[in-house]
């Protein structure tokens, strides 16, 4: 019986849904529901945000600490004396080993738990460790690659909210609410409004996905394929004439270079490598380039997963830098912050800095850091490669990278080669099985947060911000423990203090969670008192901001054509192709494999709520029925996936929004390997076709994640 209400947020995905909730007498959230006086999502929850009651209240949650014995049981351990024995081993390796044997993983979960996401890289600082890897490396760090080495804009490209047409390019903002570019709430009420002011869509996904549903022109490529699919785009913008030519001329270097690299790629060559009918890539870039005055291209994890990622991601960015689509000077700037401090925004290139050629090289193929994180695509090898350097001890903070790495085998012997992991997870997954110590946090409606500071500008397209208190306590007689707490409880007691973004921490009396987040706070626009006055949050009167005209100084431009690029582009037009066949490592495939998201999961998590449970009960295979007709299968029917890495079983079903040629294929499945293999329970791990060795991008070491070629084989005894 409820007993009283509450207003918070939901932090699984970058939706961030107001919430309304109801508690019952012993302190328990019992029902969730869109909060519909949020001033974004405005009633809209998902599936996932629903059964927080049950992530919550479940049986699967783990309540107190716990530490694995030899034998690999787990037995209960009261918090602190965990960290008096973590801090332990820490000092020995330490000592033996040095700081950069200590690493840390941030998962999807760290970056919404906002005061930690700062603790863990300030912890990793103040021990000397390089060795800070995150989610972003294997999701779409193509992004920080291409403001690295083509450049950014001051001002931000153009809105949404004023856009005449959107080129998405690989992602499905209708499943997934978080695609940078594309409004994170309510999406099907955006899209749908959008379209009535006159907003016209373009798809490129080699699905009809729910999203392309709106589109005005779809572009249904061959996976894998998006550079030449950009590079086709290019070469008809820049033979045509239709760039901005004074926006080119002022703000991007070497254009001339860029059209002579694109020029091979004819719409008759697009046809025949990606599958594009070359009227509907004409019709796709006069819609965007010749009807519409404003408007970007935005890329999501299909591009930034596929081969040639960063390639990818660059073609589609100077789409928009050669048709000048970024806000000019005496534009208003959408979304000013609320929390970061006010800072100019110009009409003005940020030069490309190459960060990656200087600061810590891996000893795993020299691979850089970007943005002060090394590269998750290899962790693994930073783990089983002996000599100075050598990661001994993982902390992982709401991530499970045994589901979520690349390479799941390689992942689990690295796991298991380390003298210390431990997991901060209020569930035992298949990484916290492997952890020597698991340190289940409070979750979301028991602890204090805010929208993301270093994300709002991305995430709203307004000056929206919102605090939530904790509003229930913990389980009774639980142990938990605020994440952040665990790497200020560590620095202690290993003698050391924390700088916490910018600002020295007390280290004789723990702060609260309240304090570190008036500490991000510190500089807002908006007080956070102001701030916490509004349950649901609010869409603040921060002084409105133009942007302002560029240094005079400066005369830094786009750099379009860099050589590696150059090269790169050579290096795609000479590959050999042949449609419905890819070689890999010598080995021919006749499909590309895709990932996909589900509504009732995120990733890896989530799967054991049970409305999830009952939508998904593993993640089958999809195939075109032309597809399936061709291998003489039916739905229902158990294949194997083979890829010139690994093998997986998988059921096959029906999607006849697929191109064919193509299997569709949710991530983040499977038990453990090696494990007896129970599909129908677990799914299956994509991430066994994986390499983390071959066909990795040069810069950020990020794996071919999706469009991986891969053949489908009848498993004759298990048809079901
Ligand atoms: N093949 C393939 N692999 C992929 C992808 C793909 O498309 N294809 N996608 C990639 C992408 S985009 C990403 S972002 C990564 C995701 O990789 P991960 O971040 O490693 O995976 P998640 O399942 O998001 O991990 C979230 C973890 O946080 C835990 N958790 C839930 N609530 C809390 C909390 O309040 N506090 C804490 N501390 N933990 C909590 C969950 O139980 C779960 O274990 O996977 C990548 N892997
Ligand atoms: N319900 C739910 N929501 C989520 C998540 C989840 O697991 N479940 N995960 C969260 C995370 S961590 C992230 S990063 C975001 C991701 O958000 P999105 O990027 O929107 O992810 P998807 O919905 O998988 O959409 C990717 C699209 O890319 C297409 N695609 C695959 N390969 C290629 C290719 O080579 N080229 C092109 N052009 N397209 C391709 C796929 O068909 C698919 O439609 O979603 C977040 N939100
Ligand atoms: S879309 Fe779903 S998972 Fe994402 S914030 Fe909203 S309720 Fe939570
Ligand atoms: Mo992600």
């Amino acid at each position: 019986v409820p007993i009283r209400e509450a207003q918070s947020f939901c932090r699984i995905c970058a939706g961030l849904c107001g919430v309304d909730l109801k508690i019952d007498e012993q302190d328990r959230v019992i029902e969730v529901r869109g909060a519909k006086d949020h001033p974004l999502s405005q009633g809209y929850a998902c599936i996932k945000g629903l059964q927080l009651p049950e992530a919550h209240n479940g049986p699967t949650r783990l309540l107190h600490p716990q530490k694995r014995l030899p034998d690999g049981s787990f037995v209960p351990i009261a918090l602190e004396q965990a960290l008096d024995e973590i801090a332990d081993k820490l000092r020995v390796i330490l000592e033996r080993d040095g700081p950069e044997s200590i690493a840390g993983f941030r998962g999807t979960q760290g970056y919404s738990t906002v005061a930690a996401n700062q603790m863990l890289p300030d912890w990793l600082r103040t021990l000397g460790s390089p060795s800070f890897f995150s989610t972003m490396s294997i999701d779409q760090s193509a992004k920080w690659v291409n403001f690295e080495r083509l450049g950014g804009w001051s001002a931000g490209r153009q809105p949404f909210a004023d856009s005449d047409v959107l080129m998405m390019v690989g992602g499905n903002p209708l499943v997934s609410v978080s695609v940078f570019g594309f409004p994170m709430f309510d999406p099907t009420k955006q899209i749908k409004a959008a379209r009535e002011r006159g907003l016209k869509l373009i798809v490129i996904d080699p699905r009809r996905t729910e999203s392309a549903h709106f589109a005005d022109v779809f572009l249904q490529p061959y996976p894998g394929e998006d550079p030449t699919v950009a590079a086709g785009l290019l070469r008809i913008v820049l033979t045509e004439g239709w760039e901005d030519k004074t926006f080119c001329a002022r703000y991007a270097d070497n254009v001339d270079a860029l059209r002579t690299a694109v020029l091979p790629f004819t719409p008759e060559y697009v046809e025949r490598r990606a599958g594009v009918a070359r009227h509907k890539l004409r019709e796709a870039v006069e819609l965007f380039a010749r009807q519409s005055r404003r408007g970007t291209a935005i890329t999501s994890t299909g591009p930034n997963m596929a081969a040639h990622s960063n390639l990818s991601e660059h073609l589609f960015e100077c789409l928009n830098v050669v048709c000048g689509r970024f806000l000019r000077a005496g534009e208003p700037v959408p979304n000013p912050g609320v929390l970061q401090a006010r800072r100019p925004y110009l009409e003005q290139v940020i030069a490309p800095q190459r960060s990656w050629e200087r600061g810590h090289k891996s000893r795993i193929r020299g691979v850089g850091t970007l943005f002060g994180e090394m590269m998750s695509g290899i962790l693994a090898d930073e783990i089983l490669l002996p000599g100075k350097g050598q990661i001994k001890s993982l902390f992982v903070d709401g991530g499970n990278p045994v589901n979520g790495f690349p390479d799941q085998n390689k992942t689990v012997a690295a796991f298991k080669a380390l003298e210390l992991l431990v997991t901060i997870d209020p569930y035992m997954t298949n990484t916290a099985k492997l952890s020597h110590f698991v340190l289940p946090p409070k979750i979301f409606f028991e602890r204090a947060d805010l929208a993301s500071p270093v994300y709002e500008t991305a995430v709203f397209p307004l000056p929206f911000m919102i605090y939530t208190p904790a509003v229930v306590k913990p389980p009774k007689d639980s142990d938990l423990v605020d994440d952040w707490y665990v790497f200020w409880a560590l620095a202690k007691r290993l003698g050391r203090g924390i700088v916490y973004n910018g600002v020295a921490l007390d280290m004789s009396n723990a702060p609260t969670t309240d304090e570190l987040l008036a500490i991000l706070a510190r500089n807002s626009q908006i007080p956070l008192d102001e701030i916490k006055r509004h349950p649901l949050g609010k869409i603040f009167d921060v002084e409105p901001q133009l942007v302002e005209p560029g240094d005079p100084r400066t005369d830094a431009k786009f750099a379009v054509m860099p050589p590696d690029v150059a090269a790169e582009i050579a290096a795609i037009f000479a590959e050999p192709f042949d449609a419905g066949c890819s070689i890999s490592n010598g080995q021919r495939f006749t499909h590309r494999l895709t990932s996909r998201r589900m509504r009732g999961v995120i990733n890896t998590t989530y799967h054991a709520l049970s409305e999830s449970r009952r939508r998904h009960p593993f993640n089958p295979a999809y195939l075109h029925s032309d597809d399936l007709a061709a291998l003489q299968l039916k739905e229902g029917d158990m294949v194997d996936i083979v890829s010139d890495h690994g093998r997986i079983p998988a059921m096959v079903k029906v999607d006849a929004a697929l191109r064919p040629g193509v299997v569709s294929m949710t991530h983040g499945w499977g038990g453990m390997p090696g494990d007896v293999a129970d599909y129908e329970k677990h799914g299956s791990s994509t991430n066994l076709l994986v390499s983390t060795e071959r066909d990795c991008e040069a810069i950020n070491a990020m794996p071919r994640m999706s469009a991986i070629p891969v053949n489908i084989v009848k498993a004759s005894s298990q048809s079901i």
